[in-house]
């Protein structure tokens, strides 16, 4: 199936294409349509925002396309930053505020109750319209301060459940086959299979 991969972010991009790598899937991405417009994330949920971005995107290029909503929920802010995860410091913000950003909040939070997941929802939608979402998680803690310099976002914070290293210490192949974009990106490859 040709699919479009209706996501700005170059680093997911990058994760999608080699989790997929043996699914029977053809991935354009944004590049190969400059004129896209851009979508408002306005979604309560990772569903809500997943499913507007692929459908939006579905809708200009009349390809189905596969969009990524994902986030940290850190259990002791009440699951912050959540959906506004790219945002967390403000809006014109990066990776490297929001993680600063985290790490201030969490400063006074004792180990044992710096509990974490990662949630990724990914929407595959249609040119008629017709839209499947699935979600995955990634359960563990997070750290005092930054290890590790692979990945992206909140890696270097965040160590998954029973790991002693964070997943920016992580091989590329260790991550995926922990991560939530991993997990849900199986459901879609199961999804697939039993659409043939
Ligand atoms: P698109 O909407 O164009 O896909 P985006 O970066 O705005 O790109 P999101 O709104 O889904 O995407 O925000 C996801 C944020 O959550 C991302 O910027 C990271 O800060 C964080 N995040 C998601 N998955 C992550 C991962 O695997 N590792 C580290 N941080 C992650």
């Amino acid at each position: 199936m040709n699919i479009v991969l209706a996501t700005r972010n170059k680093k997911k991009v990058e994760e999608i294409k080699r989790i997929v790598a043996g699914m029977p899937i053809s991935l354009y991405t944004l590049d190969d349509f400059p004129e896209c417009p851009e979508v408002e994330e306005d979604g309560k949920t990772f569903e809500d925002n997943a499913a507007k971005k692929a459908k939006a995107v579905s809708d200009y290029t009349k390809m189905p396309a596969l969009a990524d909503d994902s986030g940290l929920e850190v259990y002791a802010l009440n699951g912050e930053p959540g959906v506004l995860s790219a945002r967390y410091a403000g809006e014109n913000t990066d990776d490297r505020k929001n993680l600063e950003k985290l790490l201030n909040e969490m400063r006074l939070v004792p180990d044992g109750i710096r509990g974490a997941r990662f949630a990724c929802c990914i929407a595959l939608a249609f040119p008629d319209g017709m839209a499947e979402t699935f979600m995955g998680y990634s359960e563990g803690s997070i750290g005092k301060g930054p290890k590790g310099s692979n990945g992206f976002g909140y890696d270097p914070v965040f160590y998954p459940a029973g790991c002693k290293k964070t997943f920016a210490e992580m091989a590329d192949a260790e991550k995926d086959s922990l991560s939530h974009r991993g997990a849900a990106l199986k459901k879609l490859h199961e999804y697939l299979k039993g659409r043939k």
